[in-house]
């Protein structure tokens, strides 16, 4: 699970780079964090069980700097680092910065990150295509090559629906930009939430989702200590850190939920894709877990929460036994029953 920062130079990549990790950057050229997904689930779970380990579901994030003189945002260098993320996280300028000599337009920011990587992978297709044309293989990639294609030419990004898994796997060497999540992050003046209805537009037309947040306010709140976050918060007139919620919302946009894990050892929340069997959610454990699979014990976190013990969840009827192929849900607390 990779998430990837890009954006124009000084659109403060790195500065959201720090309020969501937490880490002091130290400028260098590549930034890569661990980031921790706030889950009150487990927070939940830790002061029931007082647990010696608590663990919560994690996400790499990597920023990288642009080279001085660089006029593209995605460099050949940056696409090559980038190719590997799971998600994009396109930061815009929502500020003026004694930095940059243009004034802040995230209009043309957006537009011109999308164009780049619109023309990017458009390139590559094309390349692609007309050697086809020379040696008429038709390897299981071509159709879905033609399909792209015709999508970028009309100069917009390939929506969630338009291709099947299967199809996505005939072409997930390539690792199209264009085909991978992508967040917009409107990164704004202190205090400020101006976005630009034009942008908001385009960012609807493109089926996307954008998230506002001020990277140095952010920043500065991660640096005070917790008990004195809600207010300077409210100073601000805001409720909840827009960094926690932007994590909690690049984790759901992974495709990711979370099942969990209780006891007095450790309490854990299990990153898994939405979808997934008891049987398969085992094999994240443990692959013996899996192989010796007999039953998951299910109890949902919201009925664990109103009685706080396995016990007093049995006597309510809300303790379930599921076999193999019951579908994971966000929330289940489950004990695996299995042989060795
Ligand atoms: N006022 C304001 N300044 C910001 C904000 N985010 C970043 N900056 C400033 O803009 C400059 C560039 O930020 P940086 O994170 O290094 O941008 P990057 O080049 O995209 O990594 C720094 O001087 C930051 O302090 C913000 O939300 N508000
Ligand atoms: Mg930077």
């Amino acid at each position: 699970m990779k998430a990837a920062l890009i954006g124009t130079q000084y659109s403060g990549k790195t500065l959201v780079f720090e309020a969501m990790t937490g880490l002091e950057s130290g400028r260098k050229e590549e930034n890569i964090g661990t980031i921790k997904v706030p889950d009150e689930r487990i927070d939940h779970l830790k002061g029931v069980f007082k647990p010696k380990k608590t663990t919560y579901a994690e996400f790499v994030i990597s920023d990288f700097t642009l080279p001085q003189d660089s006029q593209s945002v995605i460099s050949s260098k940056v696409k090559n680092l980038i190719q590997k993320a799971d998600i994009l996280l396109i930061v815009l300028r929502n500020f003026n910065s004694e930095l940059s000599s243009e004034p802040a337009d995230t209009v043309n920011e957006y537009k011109k990150i999308r164009d780049e990587i619109i023309l990017g992978d458009y390139l590559v297709v094309e390349k692609r295509l007309e050697k086809e044309e020379k040696e008429k293989k038709n390897t299981p990639d071509i159709p879905v090559l033609k399909k792209l294609k015709k999508i970028l030419e009309e100069f917009k990004f390939p929506k969630e629906d338009d291709f099947t898994a299967e199809e996505l796997k005939n072409v997930v060497n390539y690792s199209f930009l264009s085909l991978k999540k992508l967040i917009v992050i409107v990164n704004q003046e202190e205090g400020k939430n101006d976005v630009d209805q034009e942008l908001v537009k385009m960012i609807n037309e493109d089926a996307l989702t954008f998230f506002s947040v001020s990277a140095k306010l952010e920043n500065e709140l991660v640096k005070i200590p917790v008990e004195e976050r809600q207010t300077f918060l409210e100073e601000f007139g805001l409720n909840e850190s827009a960094s926690i919620r932007l994590i909690k919302h690049i984790y759901k946009q992974l495709g990711f939920i979370s099942f969990l894990t209780m006891g007095e050892d450790e309490v854990r929340a299990w990153p898994i894709k939405n979808g997934i069997t008891a049987v398969q959610a085992a094999g994240k454990i443990h692959s013996d877990i899996e192989k010796g699979f007999i039953r998951a014990e299910v109890i949902s976190f919201d009925d664990f929460s109103k009685y706080n013990s396995e016990a007093e969840c049995k006597k309510a009827g809300r303790f379930r036994l599921e076999g193999k192929e019951y579908q994971v849900k966000d929330g289940d607390i489950i004990s695996f029953r299995f042989n060795v």
